[in-house]
């Protein structure tokens, strides 16, 4: 069983699903940048969140979608360490830093996040190190390609395999480094270097990820999929993100990286009430 802050986080198939809410504290994340720059913003943001059903609140500095621009330590710092501070003084919601950078990563442990998502894998030199001395849970993201490139030409044989293998290659070099397995979530990583088809196949192919021996989290809300498969703007894109989580429920998954938690929530307690 994961821990944070003092608090379990159950992500087996038997427990309720959970929900992570997103807190980008970035100008230009592609459905909520700018919202939240301020820490008494953020700050609320986080508790109406946590008073929606989220579990953790996932806060981020540096925007990952196509074509976002390079931020820099300090910038990254600058961003998620005040607002981290500050929901910890105000709130004992669980936090986890949503970074690729193993500084960033350090510091907002020390400040009081308690969990690691990395949409790189604990790829950058030293990544593993810091997360192996907190060991605490980690969140293992695929990707193909480089986020200001990655939508260009996704290209794979059969997906689901590739997209497995490598998160099990990663999730093997977390435990040479010392993280314990059951630290440890994986994710396909819904839009990152991914056609429409490919998004549908990882999707479709949710039972295969459930299968593996590390819980899944499954990042879909509000994505780009939606705008290609439907023609929909991101702030159009609700309805289809909570059926997405619904149907990622009944495939197995159980942990959510979702924008609108309230409504996300109201989707998987009807999904679990009839399980
Ligand atoms: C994801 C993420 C995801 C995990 C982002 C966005 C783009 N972390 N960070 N999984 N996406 N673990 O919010 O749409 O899918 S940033």
């Amino acid at each position: 069983m994961l821990e944070c802050n003092g608090k379990l986080l159950d992500l087996s198939l038997s427990t309720p699903p959970k929900v992570m809410g997103i807190l980008n504290i970035t100008p230009d994340s592609f459905s909520d940048g700018g919202l939240f720059l301020s820490a008494d913003k953020a700050l609320q943001q986080a508790q109406q969140m946590a008073q929606d059903g989220a579990a953790i609140i996932d806060v981020g500095g540096e925007s990952t979608r196509p074509g976002a621009a390079v931020v820099s330590l300090d910038e990254e710092l600058t961003r998620v360490i005040p607002v981290i501070e500050k929901i910890r003084q105000h709130s004992d919601v669980a936090i986890s830093i949503d970074t690729s950078k193993p500084q960033v990563m350090r510091e907002a442990l020390a400040a009081g996040a308690s969990m690691v998502n990395d949409v790189n894998a604990l790829c950058a030199d030293g990544a593993l190190a810091v997360c192996a001395e907190y060991d605490l849970p980690v969140c293992l993201m695929h990707k193909q390609g480089e986020p200001q490139t990655m939508q260009d030409n996704p290209q794979y044989q059969d997906v689901v395999a590739e997209v497995s293998q490598y998160l099990a290659v990663r999730a093997d070099a977390c435990i040479e480094a010392g993280i314990s397995k059951t630290n440890i979530i994986i994710d396909p990583g819904f839009g990152f270097g991914k056609s429409l088809e490919n998004n549908l196949s990882l999707l479709r192919g949710m039972p295969h990820f459930c299968a593996m021996p590390y819980p899944v989290l499954v990042g879909i809300s509000r994505k780009s999929m939606f705008g290609m498969l439907l023609g929909r703007e991101v702030g159009q894109r609700l309805v289809a993100s909570t059926t997405a989580a619904a149907i990622a429920y009944q495939k197995g998954a159980r942990f959510f990286r979702v924008h609108d938690v309230a409504q996300t929530c109201d989707a998987l307690k009807l999904c679990e009430a009839v399980a």
